[in-house]
């Protein structure tokens, strides 16, 4: 997991989140057995039936390798795509020097619409592990990585990762992906159907997806990449209409990330429900969050988001908006508030369409004491024009909190700017977080974290 936590988030309980409810596991079972003599309020909240916080949208590994659904099979069966290997290892001089220029497409493209996948790379010069005669494709600048966390450091998380395989598989030919590897399964574009079976290489890709793009995509030149590029559809949660809207935690157009035993619940905030995890001092995320946002109607919308007091502790609590093309980053002051309410980010000119999100993450770059809680509950956007932009939410308390807009682009209320010279805690540049840094960057090296897992292929 990217950098190291913390030791007090190891000491806070987790609790079940009530507005999920699955089947009571084999495993609370046996821990009804096992403490049969002394129940723990602990044990008790962990039984009561109500999965983990992070089931609740992703960490399950299914039985079994990657399953392809018979649709998706049945799609896949119609698609062709000829294979290219990287042919014979001749020393580094043979390797392309970074990803190609359609490699780096899809992969901002996949970090954009599936944030289960906590980092994408893939250039790497060697030679296939295993074979050091023949070179991978890694080295060519034609395969991508799709980090996906484990379930528990063994199995795959097939909730978060095959419906990206499924999706690539499906739009193999649009795209000019000639072969995918996921959890011990391999689907190769160019062959007779079946085009998939069991993979059995060195590494059992538990952790990642390896992508292949062909000659023709690597180099811009199928329709994926000649036109506006649509959502996957797969990704449609909702859209805020054009009068503004509530995105709540609980709703499907919120996710969190990261290890889910360091996501809690409480029954507070807005519609009674919010998630908080702690801040920790490191270069990557740990845990992060992101309101994901389609937009009914293009405009200027004021940005808030719902606090409170208990859960939002930590003054530096980093967040992303990407509205209409553009990232701003923002450093904002979740300890300054004093009642629960309504808080300002900002105010933004969002693109009509998919593709914005807001996000949250927890790590800081600076030392972080002990339960700097971070709250991630709703987000509110609400048309405005001139200065009814910096009217703070009246309606259930809130205001403006200490902080600022670390990009151009954003225009952060006056008075919140202001507030943030006075306290010198204005940050600047972009941050260097593990989604942005996929993003944003151009070059592969800037994906370092994703350089780091080197399977065979
Ligand atoms: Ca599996
Ligand atoms: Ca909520």
């Amino acid at each position: 997991m990217p950098g190291s936590r913390s030791s007090e988030n190891h000491r806070v309980p987790r609790l079940g989140r009530p507005s999920h409810g699955t089947p009571q596991s084999a495993g609370c079972t046996r821990r009804w057995a096992a403490i049969a003599g002394g129940l723990t309020a602990l044990a008790l909240a962990a039984c009561t039936g109500e999965p983990d916080l992070g089931d609740a949208r992703y960490a399950i590994a299914e039985p079994g390798p990657w399953h392809i659904p018979p649709a998706t099979t049945a799609i896949g069966d119609t698609q062709y795509v000829t294979y290219t290997g990287a042919g014979p290892w001749v020393g580094e001089s043979g390797c392309g020097g970074g990803l190609l220029e359609g490699s780096a497409v899809l992969r901002d493209y996949l970090a954009l619409y599936f944030p289960q996948a906590w980092s994408i790379g893939g250039y790497s010069c060697r030679p296939i592990v295993g074979d050091p005669n023949n070179m991978s494709v890694h080295a060519t600048g034609r395969a991508l990585d799709v980090m996906i966390e484990t379930v528990d450091g063994t199995n795959a998380d097939n909730t978060a990762g095959d419906v990206i395989g499924n999706w690539l598989v499906e739009h193999a030919e649009f795209i000019g992906i000639q072969m995918i590897i996921w959890d011990r399964w391999i689907w190769n574009a160019s062959l007779d159907p079946p085009k998939d079976h069991d993979y059995t290489g060195q590494h059992p890709h538990n952790d990642h997806l390896h992508v292949e793009l062909s000659v023709e995509a690597a180099a811009l030149g199928t329709p994926f990449f000649q036109g506006p590029m649509d959502p996957p559809d797969i990704a449609s949660c909702g859209t805020i209409p054009a009068a503004g809207g509530v995105v709540d935690d609980s709703d499907s157009c919120a996710g969190f990330y990261g290890p889910p035993e360091f996501w809690r619940s409480a029954d507070a905030g807005h519609g009674g429900s919010l998630l908080w995890t702690n801040a920790y001092q490191g270069d990557d995320p740990s845990n992060w969050a992101r309101w994901i946002l389609d937009i009914e109607q293009a405009g200027s919308y004021r940005a808030e988001v719902y606090l409170t007091p208990d859960f939002a502790v930590f003054d530096h609590v980093r967040y992303e908006v990407a509205h209409g093309g553009a990232t701003d980053a923002l450093v904002v002051d979740q300890g300054a508030l004093t009642e629960e309410g309504w808080y300002q980010l900002g105010t933004f000119d969002f693109a009509a369409g998919p593709g914005q999100h807001v996000s949250l993450y927890d790590n800081s770059t600076e030392a972080v004491a002990d339960e700097q809680h971070i709250a991630f509950d709703a987000l509110r956007l609400t048309p405005c024009s001139g200065g009814g932009c910096d009217d703070s939410g009246a309606d259930e308390g809130g205001g403006v909190l200490g902080g600022c807009s670390a990009m151009p682009g954003g225009s952060p209320p006056g008075a919140l700017f202001v507030l943030a010279l006075l306290l010198g805690s204005c940050m600047v540049g972009r941050w260097s977080t593990r989604r942005s840094r996929v993003i944003d960057s151009a070059s592969d090296t800037a994906s370092s974290r994703a350089s780091s897992p080197r399977p065979a292929g």
